[in-house]
């Protein structure tokens, strides 16, 4: 029987571990697709998916919104000592985590300790709750998929952090950043992330941009410096996110970061942690983002959630459309599958979703739609229809003067000189419906 809490205490007592009963189980405590030792394309699905837990929403998020208090009422917050309590916190992460049965999670430094009194002070805290959740790790088996600083919270950071104007608040972010990444290297992490919290600007009247960037890549040079000479081989990542909280970021998305990086000689170390609410803030669609990751071998990580298209901001609910799954785990089966990265679910139960069962509820929502859209993308690839299609349509390029011109071996005029039959050229049906046909014949059977 695994070891579900280490602390005095159990935090959901009437849960028990969720099992997998199957598509026919009307059981809301269990699994119908997301069966962790099923082998599917040659892998269990535990392994495809990597599923991560994500410490701020899940253990710190209470609900609270611009109009009204906090709603999440958190047992582990009640001991009257921060310190404490993000002990008790972590006995209840991790209690949840083993029931749920996800082998990883992801931390901010400020979701799993408090601040101190001075970078020195916090510093210190921060240490001390990574030698619990090591001792955590060790007892349940769970590992840390990465870990990043919350340069964004602490009211020094309105400015932001590594493209604030004012050099000390760089100074600050740079503190946390080393420490964070201490603690990533400590608890084994196989990643780092850098999402640009409020990395970018609200007015361009009072913003050098060109500076900010370029500030914005020495804190990564730098950082990424640092923890290679400590040791850590993991990969860092870039979460890419076009505005909210600052009206314009400069991670705006996957093709403007992969930009950013390969501008600043950053991508060798550097990969993208694509959230599907962000794809949908920059106007793209989350296998838009996936897809030009893949396209380019930056795909790191995954922030599955989703967002509501009619709202302009980022609603973190939990994925539930298994047609967005679906390509998604198409784009992670095209890339060979996760390396360090995996499924964390940046995601947040509503605000008036009370009761201690729902967290569980939304994550076994949440499991079951990757899974089955895994199921799903195996199941195209196997098919093949799909990817034939695909590949016709681009035949006339795979041999004769179609297959020169992309090794680069017509000029211009040269090529411009073949262009003789005006007639029906270009009148090739693109086959939309098809493909959508054939997409839908698939996920319904
Ligand atoms: C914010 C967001 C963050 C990052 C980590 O929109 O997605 O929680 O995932 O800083
Ligand atoms: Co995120």
């Amino acid at each position: 029987m695994a070891n579900y809490f280490t602390g005095n205490k159990e935090y959901f007592p009437e849960i028990k571990k969720i099992a997998y009963e199957g598509p026919k189980s009307k059981n809301p405590m269990a699994f119908k697709y997301y069966d962790a030792e099923k082998s599917i394309a040659g892998k269990k699905m535990r392994d495809h998916l990597r599923f991560a837990i994500a410490y701020w929403h899940s253990f710190c998020g209470d609900g609270a919104d611009p109009f009204g208090a906090a709603t999440h009422i958190f047992p582990w917050n009640s001991s009257g000592d921060p310190v404490q309590n993000a002990i008790n916190k972590a006995d209840a992460a991790f209690e949840f985590i083993s029931k749920i049965g996800a082998p990883y999670y992801a931390w901010h430094d400020r979701d799993i300790a408090p601040e101190g009194k001075d970078a020195d002070d916090s510093a210190k805290i921060l240490e001390k709750i990574t030698d619990e959740l090591k001792k955590r790790q060790d007892a349940t088996g769970v590992k840390l998929l990465w870990g990043t600083a919350n340069v964004f919270s602490n009211p020094r950071f309105m400015n932001g952090a590594a493209t604030n104007p004012d050099f000390a608040v760089v100074a600050h972010a740079a503190n946390q950043i080393q420490h964070a990444i201490d603690g990533t290297i400590k608890l084994g992490g196989e990643g780092y992330t850098f999402w640009g919290g409020r990395e970018g600007y609200m007015s361009i009247l009072n913003t050098d941009m060109k500076r900010e960037k370029e500030h914005l890549a020495m804190i990564l040079s730098i950082s990424r410096d640092y923890a290679r000479s400590k040791g850590f081989k993991g990969c860092f990542y870039i979460e890419p996110k076009p505005m909210e909280p600052t009206k314009h970021q400069y991670d705006f998305d996957s093709e403007t970061v992969i930009g950013f990086l390969r501008a600043h000689g950053l991508d060798k170390d550097f990969k993208l942690n694509i959230e599907a609410n962000h794809a949908e803030l920059a106007g793209h669609d989350f296998v838009h983002e996936l897809s030009v990751c893949v396209d380019n071998d930056m795909l790191g990580s995954v922030d599955a959630n989703r967002g509501e298209p009619r709202n302009g901001w980022d609603t973190d609910q939990f994925p539930s459309s298994v047609y967005e799954t679906t390509l998604a785990m198409c784009q992670i089966l095209r890339m060979g599958g996760f390396k360090t990265g995996g499924l964390n679910f940046d995601a947040k139960i509503r605000r008036n979703s009370v009761d201690a069962e729902d967290l569980f509820i939304a994550h076994i929502g949440g499991m079951d739609t990757f899974a089955f859209g895994l199921e799903k993308a195996a199941a195209i690839a196997a098919d093949g229809r799909l990817p034939d299609l695909l590949k016709k349509r681009y035949s006339s390029f795979d041999s004769g003067d179609g297959a020169k011109f992309e090794k680069g071996g017509f000029k211009l005029n040269e090529l411009a000189a073949l262009a003789k039959d005006y007639g029906k050229t270009g009148w090739t049906s693109g086959k939309q419906e098809l493909y959508e046909n054939i997409l839908q014949e698939i996920l319904l059977s």
